[in-house]
């Protein structure tokens, strides 16, 4: 059939199911947002591509369903590289459309150019340049195909003089397949070291979360062994969090109830995950990992089988798939040696780890440091960042989803929130960029419009994604509600300094006179500021009522003291040592 290559395009996308496209306009995608409307395609225009490329990460996390990042050649693909790079670590299946300089002209140093393929090199599960414009949907399709199988963002780029041609084309229907259940005597093996284990613990990861009934598929399992169920960091919604099994997120700031059951496991069914460092690291000073332990690992994508820890046995599946299959082998009696007891001890060491949680109000300083207490001392009246998570906690919906942002306050708050099901935690992940919070937050709720959601960042953070304010107030954008901590510093930053650089603060502190309400005010948004726990539970209440009937979008500016918790790296960091000494002296004269 005869038609525009950019008509092919959207055909192509509108087969796949794409709805939803993520960026700023530009003259090298023209061709074809212009034909969006019509095609049932929505264009979010964005205040930055960095932001945009989050919300379509939000998006498809919250959802399910494929998104798209496109802008201009140049400038505004570069843009997109930490959103990418993100999607990335985050599993996340997005479609990245770079248009390119024109191939006429590349190679001139003629306008907005830039070598985009070189530069998403590392960031994506896949690319693909369209080398003849006869070939735009071939290459489109595989390059959307590709995202899914490997659970990642795949760029196609495409030179921008490849528009507005007249090709003969067949729209390809989606070539879909089922994912795989696992080898079956690797599969064996792991339902016989289940049954036989006297400890067995599941430790469930993204892959669970992503896969069709993965958690419903892991808590059948776990209910057959009693065997406790912890997750990976961040990742809080790969278990119902109220079942008596789920023993909380491993990692930084995560379940020390977790940790202390996982540390007794002689088998563990590591579901879903690549075991990334940051769910396998000390944390309360704990070193849970199971060393000794057999270990069955599952994962979509062999490469990461074995990668981080020893393992005894690999499957190479679907987690929910896998997960069916090992029950169904199980042997009658699995599960059964120290069952009660069992029971009985994640219901104590779960209680233990409540207790201590809802009791714990400051932050902790190393031996030989004084900054808790002194930022203490200084705002004896203010709130400590738990104190404002227990606040945060009472008002929560039970089914919201929240986004949370890379900083000191998000991160003391992984401990805090667990979910009734997956898609609801959307954390900015192993890549770790800050300005995640409330980009993501925003694409999640385009995704599910009738879900409250409650976006979370650090001051320094959201300052990163602030633009994005003057964005989203326009009528068809969907209302969110979004909390900013407010304490004035870097904080996750500043508590490296206090404990290897002597206090040394360098970059660590924020503009006093700044308001984020007030911004948000000035940006046709409600903006409130709290000092309290009390008046911290009612603005998140009334920012609720007001996301879901009046479309009305809140800032919540919480005012925190400065305490700071754990340090991300304490595994990366040490004090250094001054060997030769830097001296002002030394600089070279003006
Ligand atoms: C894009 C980006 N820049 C810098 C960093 C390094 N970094 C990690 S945490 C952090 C401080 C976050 O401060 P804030 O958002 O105010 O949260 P707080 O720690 O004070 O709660 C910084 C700068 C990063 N992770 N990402
Ligand atoms: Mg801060």
């Amino acid at each position: 059939m005869k038609m525009t290559t950019e008509e092919a395009f959207v055909k192509t996308l509108q087969s796949h199911g794409v709805r939803h496209a993520f960026g700023i306009i530009g003259s090298a995608m023209m061709p074809i947002s212009d034909i969006f409307p019509a095609a049932g395609i929505t264009f979010w225009d964005c205040a930055h591509e960095g932001s945009a490329g989050m919300m379509a990460d939000g998006y498809t996390r919250a959802t399910g369903e494929m998104s798209m990042m496109i802008a201009q050649n140049g400038p505004g693909i570069t843009n997109f590289v930490t959103a990418v790079k993100t999607a990335y670590w985050n599993h996340t299946p997005c479609l990245l459309v770079t248009p390119q300089a024109a191939n006429k002209t590349i190679g001139q140093g003629g306008f907005q150019e830039m070598e985009q393929m070189n530069l998403f090199k590392d960031c994506v599960a896949y690319q693909e340049e369209v080398r003849d414009p006869s070939r735009i949907c071939e290459v489109l399709a595989r390059v959307i195909a590709k995202a899914k199988r490997l659970s990642g963002p795949a760029q196609i780029n495409i030179p921008r003089d490849f528009w507005t041609q007249v090709i003969d084309i067949d729209i390809p229907d989606p070539v879909e397949f089922e994912t795989s259940p696992g080898g079956t005597d690797s599969i064996a093996k792991a339902a016989q070291m289940l049954s036989e284990a006297k400890f067995p613990v599941i430790l469930n990861g993204a892959g669970v979360v992503l896969a069709a009934g993965g958690i419903e598929a892991s808590r059948v399992l776990a209910e057959r062994l009693d065997a406790p169920v912890c997750v990976g960091y961040q990742h809080n919604d790969a278990f119902p969090g109220h079942h008596p099994l789920f023993a909380g997120p491993l990692g930084y700031n995560g379940s020390k109830a977790g940790m202390e059951l996982i540390a007794k496991a002689d088998v563990v069914l590591a579901l879903g995950t690549r075991l990334n460092p940051f769910s396998t690291l000390p944390g309360y000073g704990i070193d849970y990992w199971p060393t000794q332990a057999k270990i069955i690992q599952v994962d979509i994508n062999p490469d990461r089988i074995g990668l981080t820890k020893k393992i005894t046995v690999g499957i190479v599946g679907d987690a929910a798939k896998v997960a069916q299959g090992i029950t169904a082998q199980l042997s009658d009696s699995a599960g059964d040696a120290g069952r009660s007891d069992r029971k009985a001890l994640i219901a104590q060491t779960k209680s233990a780890w409540a207790q201590e949680l809802t009791s714990l109000d400051h932050e902790q300083d190393d031996p030989g440091t004084t900054w808790n207490e002194r930022a203490r001392a200084a705002r004896p009246d203010w709130m400590s960042p738990r104190q404002a998570w227990r606040a945060i906690q009472a008002a929560m919906p039970e089914d919201a989803i929240i986004s949370s942002d890379i900083g000191n306050n998000c991160a003391i708050g992984n401990a805090y929130p667990s979910f009734p099901t997956g898609r609801k935690y959307l954390a900015p992940g192993l890549f770790g960029p800050c300005g995640y919070g409330l980009p993501a937050i925003i694409g999640a709720k385009i995704g599910q419009p009738h879900v409250p959601v409650i976006g979370f960042a650090g001051d320094g953070a959201f300052g990163i994604s602030v633009n994005e304010l003057t964005a989203i107030g326009r009528d068809e954008w969907p209302a969110i509600t979004q909390i900013v901590f407010r304490n004035y510093q870097w904080g996750a930053e500043k508590r490296n300094s206090t404990l290897w650089f002597d206090d040394n603060f360098v970059g660590t502190e924020l503009d006093m006179k700044v308001s984020y309400a007030g911004i948000a005010q000035a940006c046709g948004l409600k903006g409130v500021q709290v000092k309290t726990m009390d008046e911290l539970t009612t603005a998140l209440n009334t920012a609720i009522k007001d996301q879901m009937d009046n479309n009305t979008t809140t800032l919540i500016e919480v005012i925190l003291n400065q305490e700071l918790g754990e340090p991300f790296r304490r595994d990366a960091m040490k004090k250094p040592v001054r060997v030769a000494g830097i001296s002002a002296a030394d600089m070279a004269a003006e």
